[in-house]
This record gives C-alpha cells, sequence and structure tokens, in this order.
C-alpha cells in the first residue's frame, strides 16, 4: 500500500511535527481532547468516500446499508448517553448545530437571549458578528461583577425585558454548575423556547457528573470533541415534538452530505463513553481542574469566581501585572499551550485581554492525577514570575519534556 508519507511527504512531515507537538508540551486548552485510536481509525476509513444525503433508510443514494448501520448505532448510543427523546447526528460542528437548533423553530428577526462572549459564553450564542447576531435580534447576560457568577435574577430580569422566543444556556469559559431548572424556569416565564449548549462539558454530562440539561431544555446542542472525547463534529437532541423540524433543518436545510466516517467515529466515542472508564477519567478531570485551581490560588493568582465545578477555569493576572497575551506566549515558549482569554469586565481588547483559560481533558486523558497538577501549577508560577527570561522557559521546557515522557499521549 502506498504510503502517505510517498504521496506527500509535506503534509506527512507537518502531521508527524504535530504529533511530537502534541506528545512534548503539556497543553491546557479546555476545548480540546485526544481522541482514541479507534476514533481516529473509524474517521480515517472508507466511509469517507460515501455520499448518504438523507437518514437511515431514508436516502437519496443507494449502497447506504453500511453508513445506515454507524448513523443508527451513533444516534441510539447518543440517546442512551443522555437519555434524549430524539438525536440528530449529523451537525458537522458546534456552531452548525447552535443553527439548526434555532432555525427548527425561529424566523430571522426573532429574539434570542444569551450568554455574552465576553463573560464567558460563545459567538453562536448570539454576538454580533457571528450568523446568531446577524440573523436575529440578540440580547445578552453575563456575570455578576463581584462573584462572578451567572445572577439568575438578573437574567430572568433581562429575560422579560427583551422577551426572547429562544434563550441559550451554555458557555465556553464559565467554570461553575449551571442551573438548566432556574433557566427552563426563566424561559417558561417569558415563553421561550430554551437551548443548552453543552459543547464544554458534554463528557462531565454523560456519567452524572454536572447536572443534566435533558430534563429541562427544549434542545441540546454539543460538539464531541471536547470533554466528550470523539472525533470533530456536533450533534443535536432535541424533545420528540421537534424531532422533524431538527432533521429538516439540519438536512436539507442547512447542509448537505453528512461526514459518514466521522459519524463512524462519534458512533465509536459515545460506546467509549459508556464504559466505567470513562467516568473514572471523567472525576478525573473534574479532580485535577480543583486541585490546579486551588495550588494556583495558593501561590497568589486570582481565579475568576474563585473556584471551579467543571473541567476548567479562568486566571486573571490582573495582580500579577501580566496580560493575557504574554502569559500565553511566554508559557509557549516553556511548553505550556494554553489561550489567552477575556475575563468578565476586561479592560483589555480580546487579543490581549487579562487572563488565561486553563482545562484538564488533554493531561487527565494522559493519566496525570494530583501531584502532577501541582507540578503544573509550579511551572505556571515560574513562569509568569519570570515573563521575559528565556533562560527560565528553557529550564521549565526541558522539565516538561520530561514530564510527558512518563504520560505517553498515544501508548498504541
Ligand atoms: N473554540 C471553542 C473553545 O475553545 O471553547 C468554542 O467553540
Amino acid at each position: 500500500m502506498i504510503s502517505l508519507a510517498e504521496v506527500d511527504p509535506d503534509v506527512y512531515a507537518a502531521i508527524a511535527s504535530e504529533r511530537e507537538r502534541q506528545q512534548h508540551r503539556l497543553i491546557l486548552i479546555a476545548s480540546e481532547n485526544v481522541a482514541s485510536a479507534a476514533v481516529m481509525q473509524a474517521q480515517g476509513d472508507v466511509m469517507t468516500n460515501k455520499y448518504a444525503e438523507g437518514y437511515p433508510g431514508r436516502r437519496y443514494y443507494g449502497g447506504c446499508e453500511h453508513v445506515d448501520t454507524v448513523e443508527r448505532l451513533a444516534i441510539e448510543r447518543a440517546m442512551q448517553l443522555f437519555g434524549a427523546d430524539h438525536v440528530n447526528v449529523q451537525p458537522h460542528s458546534g456552531s452548525t448545530a447552535n443553527m439548526a437548533a434555532y432555525l427548527s423553530v425561529l424566523k430571522p428577526g426573532d429574539a434570542i437571549l444569551g450568554m455574552d462572549l465576553a463573560n464567558g459564553g460563545h459567538l453562536t450564542h448570539g454576538h454580533r458578528v457571528n450568523f446568531s447576531g446577524i440573523l436575529f435580534q440578540s440580547s445578552s447576560y453575563g456575570v455578576d461583577q463581584d462573584t462572578g457568577m451567572i445572577d439568575y435574577d438578573a437574567v430572568e430580569a433581562i429575560a422579560k425585558e427583551c422577551r426572547p422566543k429562544m434563550i441559550v444556556v451554555g458557555a465556553s469559559a464559565y467554570a461553575r454548575t449551571l442551573d438548566f431548572e432556574r433557566f427552563r424556569a426563566i424561559a417558561t416565564a417569558v415563553d421561550a423556547h430554551l437551548l443548552a449548549d453543552i459543547a464544554h462539558i458534554a463528557g462531565l454530562v454523560a456519567v452524572g457528573l454536572h447536572p443534566s440539561p435533558l430534563p429541562h431544555a427544549d434542545f441540546v446542542t454539543t460538539t464531541t470533541h471536547k470533554t466528550l472525547r470523539g472525533p470533530r463534529g456536533g450533534m443535536i437532541m432535541c424533545r420528540a415534538e421537534f424531532a422533524k423540524a431538527v432533521d429538516k433543518i439540519v438536512f436539507p436545510g442547512l447542509q448537505g452530505g453528512p461526514l459518514m466516517h466521522v459519524i463512524a467515529a462519534k458512533a465509536v466515542a459515545f460506546k467509549e463513553a459508556q464504559s466505567p472508564e470513562f467516568r473514572d477519567y471523567q472525576q478525573r478531570v473534574l479532580t485535577n481542574a480543583k486541585v490546579l485551581a486551588q495550588e494556583l490560588r495558593s501561590k497568589g493568582f486570582s481565579i475568576v469566581s474563585g473556584d471551579t465545578d467543571t473541567h476548567l477555569f479562568l486566571v486573571d493576572l490582573t495582580e500579577k501585572g501580566v496580560t493575557g497575551r504574554d502569559a500565553e506566549t511566554a508559557l509557549d515558549a516553556a511548553g505550556i499551550t494554553v489561550n489567552k482569554n477575556a475575563i468578565p469586565f476586561d479592560s483589555r481588547p480580546p487579543a490581549v485581554t487579562s487572563g488565561i483559560r486553563l482545562g484538564t481533558p488533554i493531561v487527565s486523558s494522559r493519566g496525570m492525577g494530583p501531584d502532577e497538577m501541582k507540578l503544573i501549577a509550579a511551572y505556571i508560577d515560574r513562569v509568569i514570575g519570570n515573563l521575559n527570561d528565556s533562560t527560565t522557559h528553557d529550564a521549565v521546557r526541558a522539565e516538561i519534556h520530561t514530564l510527558c515522557g512518563r504520560f505517553p499521549q498515544y501508548r498504541d
């Protein structure tokens, strides 16, 4: 068989370098994870060749019997995992899943209410530069300036003011437990639909380590590659009454042929997520995030909202006199990959920011535990305290290289 290395040495070399980068760096990007070899095998196989517009048993192409099998498996497993009435596994991404959820019941110009990106929300929850803010009349809620937590009374007051047809609960940089029941009550009070976007916390929800929105929300969207640890992609769950509308807007409304190789990999990931090992993994993600936050706090770092209930948290670097951008650059030089992130009420622009976002999905997938979190906190402290000292960065990078060698990203 002719190999990638022979056909395209340039792409092969870039992939090999990326594999090395992932192996030798401490990656604390909260939205990334390490897909299993089985997930990648499913994603990298012959189902990439197949067109299958439509749904299992109702396709517009012949030869769909095997892709039907994997799509049915993905749907059944997701339904079991989350207790959903209806699942559509075809969205190519979390953004597409959110667009489909909106357009299944809303028309352009309708009002929506979501969490402000600058307070930890997401672009697709109504930001003005995104389709959600362009197509819909969007309003936003945020966190309380003193506590860094969502003020549910304030959300209710804003909802009563703007009378949205859809309320979105979900975040990309909010560390605390989301009260889906309270959001349901607010949505009911203003006669709005409720969309829960659990892209970040889906793995925790799947194993019961974060309350599930399924009993409360009309629509639940997620990506499949964050804490859920599957292939890059999206998914929508909804109440049975919205099933037809959701399926129709995903295809033919928004997408053409589904990515059947990715759907096969989603099915594999959902099977993995049903295992006891996956629950242990999610528990490790949570414990590690708590320990990392606590260790950083003990070294004088300020954690937005004071703590974390999830896989991530924001570090406010204001008192350290360091910007998020400079922290990201220095940590990168020392072998630690993070993303700069706006903190609530940030006075700096999004390309600079006053904070960094840290998450533990990847280090936990590699088998690291509380002892390693203490080491990581010490490394971060050393680098931030010696922001422009390349000797410190080199020394930390060498130690991290050794640490990462003890926890291979892929053992096989
Ligand atoms: N880009 C993702 C994140 O990092 O949270 C959200 O889409």
